[in-house]
């Protein structure tokens, strides 16, 4: 384990994930900078390491791990150090965080932005799914009423999601928070000071180059 990390994809708000926890556990590893919508995932290549023809893929010596959630919680439960940690100590304190990681992937990011992607026609796949103005209202007012539960979470002063310590559940929500902004979703008032710590930590820095595309080669 850990001979060699190899991270699979770049550009997507699901990829800079994976970039994120390896910089912030400052995991050494090599990138393959495949995109998105781009033939690369459909390669015979590829698909002999990721069936589901998906970014981000981990390759961990002879171990490999799609799904972003799952493989910053890999990452997180094998290589977190005293000095880099990414998930809290304790049952119950562990079982909150998955509670956010699934409450974030789930309500946020497939039920609701996703959605929007799928059925938008700003910067969405309309031309693959089929576009649909009233679905994607639908999913911008689902968004922003389950942002409560963050709102509430955050309003009592903490850092993080978690309170002080920063876990992969912030990973997570970060990329959601973002992605909101880019499509225009209204986010609530206490993300925004939010956005600022966590886009300010270097380890987000350095992930955000390691994910950007050299040269814009996908929609
Ligand atoms: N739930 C998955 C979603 C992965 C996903 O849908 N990745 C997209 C890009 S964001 C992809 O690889 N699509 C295949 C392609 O476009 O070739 C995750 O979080 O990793």
């Amino acid at each position: 384990m850990g001979e060699q990390l190899v991270l699979w994809g770049i550009g997507t708000s699901r990829t800079i994930r994976a970039h994120w926890a390896l910089h912030e556990l400052d995991l050494p590893y090599e990138s393959r900078p495949i995109l998105p919508r781009s033939g690369e995932t459909k390669t015979p290549e590829y698909t002999a390491l990721n069936a589901r023809q998906k970014i981000p893929l981990l390759v961990d010596g002879d171990f490999r791990i799609g799904e972003s959630a799952a493989i910053v919680a890999y990452l997180s439960q094998n290589y977190s150090t005293p000095e880099h940690v990414l998930i809290p100590e304790g049952k119950s304190l562990q079982a909150r965080w998955l509670e956010w990681c699934f409450f974030v992937v789930a309500e946020l990011d497939s039920t609701s932005l996703y959605v929007m992607r799928r059925h938008g026609t700003i910067n969405g796949l309309a031309h693959i799914y089929g576009e649909s103005p009233a679905v994607v209202t639908k999913a911008g007012e689902y968004f922003r009423d389950q942002l409560r539960h963050v709102d509430v979470a955050l309003s009592d002063g903490r850092t993080y999601l978690m309170g002080d310590q920063f876990t992969t559940a912030d990973i997570i929500l970060t990329t959601c928070l973002t992605w909101a902004i880019d499509y225009g979703v209204g986010i609530c008032d206490s993300a925004m000071p939010y956005l600022e710590r966590t886009k300010a930590r270097p380890a987000y820095q350095r992930a955000a180059l390691a994910n950007k595309p050299k040269a814009l080669a996908c929609s």
